[in-house]
């Protein structure tokens, strides 16, 4: 038996739907690296998703590639981890018509991602937006994962999955594991620095998001314009949405605890902690930058590995899918 098999699997994936954020970092990315030794890991990039938003063709092709870079610029080990473009499997779309008619209107009603997406571009709520979850859930229980590491955001998606196999495995039998959600307790949901109520997203224009590519001075200026409050104090309690949202944000890159940043930072004004929290998200993303470049400028290298990858993915994708097919009752005339 292979080591492989023994190990739990884990399965995510981002949208190339523009450059990547500190939230996508913090609460996805950073946390995919860490698992890589103990799990067998498959990365995708989320490009089916991507397009239940409009997209520029040649914009989003450019995404694709560069999120690529970004992955292994983070730290996603090829040698250790599986990369693929959802696009490039077929079972992904395949499975998840099948679990389009294991999904009840009534769930994704409810799903509030598909509920603020509508309110964002309603002149564009088309039927990819509505079944996206199943798409995702597609994603995840071709798999068979065992863990999804993602922002907190995702994790009533997540919760539709789990309903969605528990449901298809009992009408027929076991077929799906059912998978849990992987967050971690900061940087999970990181908010908008111009609006610390709502999440920081790739989507939103303005200087609420800090992009993975940022550089040093614009981060500091992003950090140093963000909305706080009057109180003059860094302590993290109820209503601060801006100073707990920058705790966060400083706990997660630094691995201080919220006492010792308030210790840290007593009796000093928000211009001092601003600036420290502005100079250790620039650092950390420095290192990741510089890498980035170096994998801009190797296509083959890129290519080749999310050929590979999808390869390997696509075989494990279409064992689960047979599996799914016979089950529903298909008939296979290669038989
Ligand atoms: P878009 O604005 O294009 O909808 P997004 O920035 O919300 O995109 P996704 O591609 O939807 O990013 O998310 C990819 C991963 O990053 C998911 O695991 C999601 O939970 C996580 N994530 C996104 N934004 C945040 C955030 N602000 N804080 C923590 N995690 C986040
Ligand atoms: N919907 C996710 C991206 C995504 C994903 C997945 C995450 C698509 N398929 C499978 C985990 C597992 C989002 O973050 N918006």
């Amino acid at each position: 038996m292979e080591m492989n098999e023994t190990k739990k699997v884990v399965l995510s994936g981002i949208q190339p739907s523009g450059t990547l954020t500190l939230g996508n970092y913090l609460g996805a990315l950073r946390n995919w690296v860490k698992v890589q030794d103990e799990y067998d890991c498959y990365y995708m990039l989320a490009d089916l998703h991507a397009i239940t938003v409009r997209q520029v063709p040649a914009e989003l092709r450019q995404n694709c590639f560069k999120t690529a870079a970004i992955y292994l610029a983070a730290g996603i080990d090829p040698a250790k981890s599986t990369l693929f473009l959802q696009s490039t499997i077929p079972a992904h779309s395949q499975l998840a018509w099948v679990l389009d008619c294991y999904a009840m209107m009534g769930e994704l009603n409810r799903m509030t991602q598909f509920k603020d997406k509508s309110s964002r571009h309603a002149d564009n709520i088309n039927g990819g937006l509505y079944t996206y979850p199943v798409l995702m859930a597609a994603d995840i229980l071709l798999y068979q994962a065992d863990l999804v590491p993602v922002g907190s955001d995702q994790l009533q998606h997540l919760e539709l999955t789990r309903d969605i196999a528990t449901r298809f495995n009992h009408a027929y039998s076991e077929t799906f594991k059912i998978p849990k959600g992987l967050t971690t307790q900061t940087g999970a949901r990181i908010m908008s620095l111009s609006d610390p109520t709502k999440k920081m997203s790739k989507s939103e224009v303005g200087d609420g998001t800090i992009f993975m590519l940022d550089s040093k001075d614009v981060v500091i200026r992003k950090i140093r314009k963000a909305v706080t409050d009057s109180d003059g104090e860094v302590r993290y309690a109820e209503g601060k949405h801006g100073i707990n949202n920058l705790m966060s944000i400083y706990s997660a890159v630094t691995g201080k605890t919220f006492e010792e940043i308030e210790s840290e930072f007593a009796g000093k004004g928000y211009g001092d902690f601003k600036l420290a929290v502005g100079e250790a998200v620039a650092d950390e993303l420095a290192v990741l930058q510089g890498e980035y470049q170096r994998y801009m400028t190797d296509k083959a290298y890129i290519n080749d590995i999310l050929i590979k990858g999808a390869e390997k993915a696509s075989y494990i994708a279409r064992k689960t899918l047979s599996k799914v097919y016979r089950k529903v009752g298909f008939y296979d005339p290669t038989k």
